[in-house]
């Protein structure tokens, strides 16, 4: 009878404070089992030990009773947490955000890959420079009127500047990997120039410098190894053209154009109706640069070119303001990749 009420009660406790009422009313110590125990001694004798094992058996399978139905209790309550704050997997997924490759650094890599097939390694070389490789070293010495080509940024330290173009890594590149063994290196890296913002110029953009010296390198080397690029990098058939220029860290000096990818030469708006576009300056090597960098120009000379592949990108892409470039806008970053 105590059995059965006890056990249907169990049944029914449903949370935790339903099971320790259970408990208290049926185990505590004044509970209905320690009850029966403790009236044992008001028993005839010969009933004591019959009715005491009776009732010590019923606290035996009550207590294991509950226990058993603490547990199923314990697995309801977490089952329903769970299901209160759980992941609803109809629900569509969230698609993560790519990181992708600025559109500098996507030309930089093409750049790469074209002169890496013609057997050119990369070197870099200090965004913070001396004077003395930036200019003097290239020919420029202090007062020469070439260095008004490139309006500099000087730092608080004199002598020390911002460069304004990758050459200076000529120098470091012959000394560091001669001087009695041939280069040929392509040399990445930003440039800056106090210089007024326009849609075509940036006071901070790429270069990439490219030095080949040997023993017998020659202009034709460099028209054939800017042809190669040029036809690699803008679609083959490219028509190539030399202008006659000047830097003084070249000689001969020249700057290098294709036909205008954009109209093939028939002369628009990009080319300024000329049909052609400008891709680089070059030339030959100055001796005095030869020199400084520890070649004897008896024996040794080379070429030299630089680029600007925010120009490139800006032709290949038709982005018609360099100042995306470095805006940090996303509508626009997101369009390359
Ligand atoms: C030079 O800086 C020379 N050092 C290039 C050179 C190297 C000649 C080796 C001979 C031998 P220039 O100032 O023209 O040259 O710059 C080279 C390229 O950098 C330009 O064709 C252009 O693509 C890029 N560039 C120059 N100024 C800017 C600017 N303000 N913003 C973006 N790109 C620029």
């Amino acid at each position: 009878m105590l059995r059965d009420k006890a056990m249907s009660g169990l049944a029914a406790a449903g949370d935790e404070a339903a099971l320790e009422a259970w408990r208290i009313e049926y185990l505590g110590r004044k509970g209905q089992v320690l009850e029966l125990l403790r009236a044992i001694p008001d028993l005839p004798a010969a009933e004591r030990p019959a009715f005491g094992q009776a009732a010590n058996a019923l606290k035996g399978e009550l207590s294991a009773a509950f226990d058993e139905r603490a547990q199923a209790v314990a697995q309801l309550k977490l089952a329903a947490e769970l299901a209160a704050e759980g992941v609803d997997v109809t629900l569509p997924g969230r698609r993560p955000q790519l990181g992708r490759l600025h559109p500098s650094n996507q030309t930089l890599r093409e750049i790469y890959g074209i002169f890496a097939a013609m057997g050119f390694q990369v070197y870099t070389s200090p965004d913070v420079e001396t004077d003395e490789y930036n200019f003097e070293l290239l020919n420029m010495p202090p007062g020469h009127p070439a260095r008004d080509m490139w309006d500099t940024f000087y730092t608080t330290t004199p002598g020390l500047i911002m460069r304004t173009h990758t050459s200076p890594g000529q120098i470091h590149a012959m000394r560091a990997l001669g001087p009695n063994r041939p280069i040929r290196v392509i040399l990445p890296g930003m440039c800056y120039r106090y210089e007024q913002v326009t849609a075509r110029s940036e006071m901070m953009f790429h270069q990439v410098e490219g030095l080949a010296i040997g023993r017998h390198i020659t202009m034709a080397d460099l028209k054939g190894v800017i042809a190669e690029f040029a036809n690699q990098l803008y679609g083959a058939g490219r028509k190539l053209r030399f202008r006659c220029s000047h830097f003084p860290f070249t000689e001969p000096s020249v700057e290098a154009d294709v036909d205008c990818i954009l109209c093939g030469g028939k002369g628009c708006a990009v080319c300024k109706y000329t049909g052609w576009l400008e891709i680089m300056g070059a030339g030959m090597v100055h001796p005095t640069v030869l020199r400084n960098g520890g070649y004897g120009p008896a024996e040794w000379s080379g070429f030299a070119f630089g680029m600007g592949p925010e120009r490139i990108t800006m032709l290949k892409q038709g982005i018609t303001d360099i100042r995306y470039f470095f805006g940090n806008d996303l509508r626009f970053l997101e369009q390359f990749g």
